[in-house]
């Protein structure tokens, strides 16, 4: 065992976002995730909607002490545009969304919690889908660099971390190629590429509008990086792995930390007949309103290798033209989500990042794992989920051993701080160190919350994890 000791002032907290946590409660926009469960609920584990979700909006302050009281110094969820915004066209603000904003501000403070605010978590108002094309239209862009206005306009001064978009690659990916969320749209490459290039120049606008206000705070954005390991050396499998990259992690990373898109993605696309139509001025934009820091939300490796088949696509375009996903064996995964468990690519993130990004400060800002039907381990009015606990020392000491080498990490944040909803999956896996009890809201700190506190008040813990990049 030995005892891994985090840099003084290191982030344990965790994250949520608006639509999961808080429940509806303004109904003058419906956001794409209230619209979507409105008409397709059968699309929805047991058919829960985004409607009460965990309750945050009336229980925020009773939140707030259990974050505290598992021992959380920071703390991210996202705004919603649908509620703090009156008119969209305009920006205006409405005054009970910011009310109920300024009292989460409020709140952390109170309880000595870091509050991070994003701005974005797939969650557009549903007009501006029907009506202008959604993140297809550059219209659209400039509305969200308008309500990126008036929430750092109104609370600008007393948060200090923003973060633009929480990963943007999903929606392209979601609601474009892949069609797992609403409008759910395969294989539509161009407007795909369109959309990636257009959150690229959201993100961009919206710092720029932040930097304009001379805000005493950072701003930058949450990307999840699922880093590609492809199944040999051989040249084609090594390509395939770039392929990846370059069309699901760079595509935003390179725009966010060095300002400029990567040239494989550029080629590639103007290759297709698929590429983005962008001006001189806009990538000026995008070029000269880089982030200030990273949140990196790491849930699981992308094992590829190369696509040997002709995809018969009938006109649609999908980036796996290029690669193909490679069933490793021997792998642990995750059942109850289907992902693969790889805490070591934690390591390699944080590597690529200070080799390549400039070592720009990041963190990681969502890890976790989410199970299913957790009431089984309920002993004695606890959640005994020592399966989180050792997941996350298992990720932790791969995050130590990279800063040791000189990453440049501050923080860790698990997903999530108290069981939330989730898109399409609703409360099916839960994934905090707070359960919520559907039928009663009530909302109790399980084993891993302990763990948190532990760990966070001794600024490490002790590992038994044999880490050897
Ligand atoms: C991330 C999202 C979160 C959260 C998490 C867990 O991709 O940013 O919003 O949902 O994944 O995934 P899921 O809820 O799909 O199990």
């Amino acid at each position: 065992m030995t005892f891994l000791q985090f840099p003084n002032g290191f982030w344990w907290g965790a994250a949520t976002s608006g639509p999961q946590s808080e429940g509806t409660f303004d109904k003058k926009h419906e956001n794409l995730m209230d619209y979507w469960f409105r008409t397709k609920p059968e699309d929805f584990h047991n058919q829960v909607g985004p409607n009460v979700a965990s309750d945050f909006y009336h229980q925020y302050e009773n939140d707030f002490k259990l974050l505290k009281e598992i021992g959380l110094n920071s703390y991210r969820t996202s705004i919603q545009w649908s509620r703090l915004i009156d008119d969209l066209e305009e920006g205006s603000v409405n005054p009970e969304g910011l009310a109920f904003y300024k009292k989460i501000v409020q709140e952390a403070k109170k309880n000595d919690i870091e509050l991070v605010f994003n701005l974005h978590h797939f969650d557009i108002p549903i007009e501006l889908v029907h009506k202008y094309g959604g993140w297809t239209s550059k219209h659209v862009v400039d509305l969200f660099a308008k309500f990126a206005k008036c929430a750092f306009t109104h609370l600008g001064k007393e948060v200090k971390y923003w973060t633009t978009f929480n990963e943007p690659i999903v929606i392209v990916e979601a609601s474009y190629l892949y069609g797992f969320h609403y409008p759910k749209y395969f294989g539509h490459g161009k407007e795909a590429a369109q959309v990636m290039y257009n959150l690229n120049l959201a993100s961009a606008k919206a710092i720029a509008e932040y930097k304009k206000l001379n805000l005493p705070g950072k701003i930058g954005i949450i990307l999840n990086l699922t880093p590609s390991y492809p199944r040999s050396n051989s040249k084609e499998d090594v390509y395939a792995g770039h392929m990846a990259d370059a069309m699901l992690n760079h595509s935003f990373l390179e725009p966010a930390v060095l300002g400029k898109f990567p040239e494989l993605l550029v080629s590639t696309l103007e290759k297709d007949g698929i590429l983005w139509q962008s001006s001189a001025e806009e990538m000026e934009i995008i070029r000269s309103n880089k982030v200030d820091f990273l949140g990196l939300n790491y849930y699981h490796p992308n094992r590829v290798k190369a696509q040997e088949q002709e995809l018969d696509l009938q006109g649609k375009w999908i980036p796996n033209i290029y690669f193909d996903d490679y069933k490793k064996p021997d792998i642990r995964m995750n059942p109850y989500r289907g992902w693969e468990i790889y805490p070591r690519a934690i390591y390699d993130i944080a590597m690529d990042i200070k080799n390549h990004y400039g070592n720009i400060p990041w963190y990681i800002s969502e890890n976790g794992m989410g199970v299913e039907n957790e009431a089984r381990f309920l002993e004695n009015g606890q959640i005994q989920d020592d399966y989180r606990i050792d997941f996350y020392e298992e990720h932790l000491s791969w995050l130590h051993k990279a800063i040791e080498e000189g990453s440049n990490c501050f923080g860790y944040h698990a997903w999530t701080g108290i069981d939330c909803w989730s898109w399409a999956n609703s409360y099916k896996n839960r994934y905090g160190f707070i359960s919520v009890d559907l039928e009663t809201q009530n909302h109790t700190i399980k084993k891993s919350g302990y763990w948190m506190k532990k760990t966070s008040s001794a600024n490490g813990f002790e590992s038994h994890y044999e880490v050897h990049p």
